[in-house]
């Protein structure tokens, strides 16, 4: 493939700063000796007796090689991928195999799987990785998951997890003050990922308005609705199936070309839906939805599921965020009047992955809804405070612990370091936003500023400029995005995605969450785009 010359000032620039992170690298590397592993193997470590040295000497290989990957990570002169289809991978590089011994493997042989992993991998923290809404690498995040996996615990019990308890405790209650709850309000969990805790947001609602449902199971349900907008995420439905209300059963409202809902029509598919026999129970409504960043107007949705007595959800997994710029929370005005709110700390605000919340405005709902109070687990004989054995509020038993690296990571910034790097993904947002405006070979997919991170627009090829709007030109820009994103996986220089929407074909979305992408990053994307799609 004729790819053309990545532009020079870029290259420069970002190789002359690259140069001096190798060469501090290069300092560092000297003064170490590389130790021998080929003839260890992992029996070889602690626990076994008098191995301290050797474990220490391990791990500091393991530091070195995920030392040398974060700051490789941080060189724009780095690929962010160096991509390889999967009968690739699986057949085997250079040494590196998926395939699974029957006899041990020494430790040399485990240090190059795991920088064999890392090099196969995808750069998300990369400045150049702009493909999903979690992006970004965290060192003191990074230190937290660490630290949480040698302590290997679980955390449905204070009994084992005595801190991550009481952390989650605190970074919750910090979390329902920030949305905007009063102290005597307020419950949550933290959740594998977003959709779960849309899920769990659902389970409560139900529970709430049918808690017989509890024992009685589906048969003392009415045909429940629910409402969520065109826009919002897939989960709501995705829930609507798992938990046997079926997907049918999900009323998609529609909203306004910037992508937020529209609150007379929620409030007429309400009406509708209860006239053809269905009971209207739960609303979703999305602060910062997934491709165009929209923020539903939550004040005037409020109302209407106040006037209907109709749960109030809010997905802020990707928005939520925002609450902590003072600059942008204005955004989700109305948030505090949700009685459930789900927000991704792994999104906006930076902390690896994954960390996702579910908060619950009435207090004991989770505990009530999800209980079983297995004997061999939650005794209430034991010789501590059993409220603090909070593992009944959720549908898991175990439970990894996410708490950690979110509550670390908010000790080393404050509240004020999650604020500045929210301004500044936003700030990166509108400085590609003008770019994007300014320039003839793109165009915008809607005109409005970005409310969130994300910026949706088109590269349109040399050969459809002259082409006038209709199906011709819609189906030959459908291929271009795709097109595009398959020789920028070649390549391995940037990434986003790209997506049709409604009557709108396939266009990329970018999206900024990674507080290390500079405008010099902003200006090779789109560089980069036109570069590979000139041809089309
Ligand atoms: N839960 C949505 C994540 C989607 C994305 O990163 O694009």
């Amino acid at each position: 493939m004729d790819f053309c010359q990545l532009p020079g000032r870029i290259n420069d620039e970002s190789a002359a700063r690259d140069k001096q992170q190798d060469d501090s690298a290069a300092v560092r590397d000297r003064r170490q000796t590389p130790a021998d592993f080929s003839s260890i193997y992992s029996a070889d470590l602690l626990p076994a007796s008098g191995r301290e040295e050797m474990t220490r000497g391990f791990l500091q290989e393991l530091v070195d090689i995920l030392f040398g990957y974060i700051c490789k990570s941080s060189q724009r002169s780095s690929k962010v991928l160096d991509f390889h289809h999967p009968h690739q991978l699986k057949e085997g590089l250079e040494g590196f195999s998926l395939d699974l011994p029957d006899q041990p493997e020494t430790l040399e042989q485990i240090l190059v799987d795991c920088r064999d992993t890392l090099k196969y991998g995808v750069s998300t923290g990369h400045p150049r990785f702009f493909n999903q809404l979690s992006s970004g690498l965290d060192v003191i995040g990074v230190a937290g998951e660490w630290l949480t996996s040698a302590a290997n615990t679980n955390m449905f019990t204070y009994e084992v997890s005595p801190v991550f308890v009481l952390m989650e405790e605190v970074l919750l209650r910090k979390m329902q003050s920030i949305v905007g709850w009063s102290d005597d309000e307020g419950d949550g969990l933290f959740c594998p990922g977003g959709t779960i805790s849309n899920l769990y947001s659902i389970l409560v609602a139900r529970y709430h308005f049918y808690p017989e449902v509890k024992t009685r199971g589906m048969g003392v349900l009415p045909r429940l609705a629910l409402f969520t907008s065109e826009h919002s995420h897939y989960s709501v439905k995705k829930s609507a199936a798992v938990l046997g209300l079926g997907t049918e059963n999900v009323v998609v409202v529609k909203c306004d070309e910037r992508g937020k809902m529209i609150p007379a029509e929620l409030e007429s598919s309400i009406v509708a839906a209860a006239e053809k026999g269905l009971v209207p129970f739960y609303v979703n409504a999305t602060a910062g939805t997934t491709v165009y960043g929209a923020f539903d107007p939550l004040g005037a949705i409020a109302d209407v599921c106040h006037r209907h007595t109709l749960w109030l959800h809010v997905d802020a997994a990707w928005g939520g965020g925002l609450l902590m710029s003072d600059r942008h929370r204005m955004k989700l005005q109305g948030i505090e009047r949700a009685w459930s709110v789900t927000w991704n700390p792994h999104k906006m605000m930076g902390v690896p992955l994954q960390c996702s919340v579910i908060l619950v405005k009435k207090r004991g709902l989770l505990q009530e809804c999800n209980e079983l109070g297995a004997e061999y687990l939650f005794q209430t004989d034991k010789p501590y405070d059993v409220s603090y054995d909070t593992g009944d509020k959720s549908i898991q038993c175990g439970r990894h612990v996410d708490v950690f690296k979110f509550w670390l990571m908010w000790k080393a910034k404050g509240s004020e370091g999650f604020g500045s790097q929210v301004n500044k993904c936003l700030e990166n947002a509108e400085y590609l936003y003008d770019q994007v405006q300014r320039r003839a070979d793109f165009e915008l997919v809607f005109k409005n500023k970005p409310e969130h991170s994300n910026v949706c627009f088109w590269y349109i090829p040399p050969s459809l400029r002259g082409l006038p709007p209709g199906p011709d030109r819609d189906s030959r820009l459908h291929q271009v995005a795709p097109r595009i994103k398959g020789r920028m996986m070649e390549r391995g220089s940037v990434l986003i995605g790209y997506q049709p929407l409604g009557a709108r074909v396939n266009f990329f979305r970018c999206v900024f969450s990674n507080p290390a992408t500079h405008q010099e990053d902003i200006d090779f994307l789109l560089d980069e785009i036109a570069c590979l799609g000139c041809d089309l």
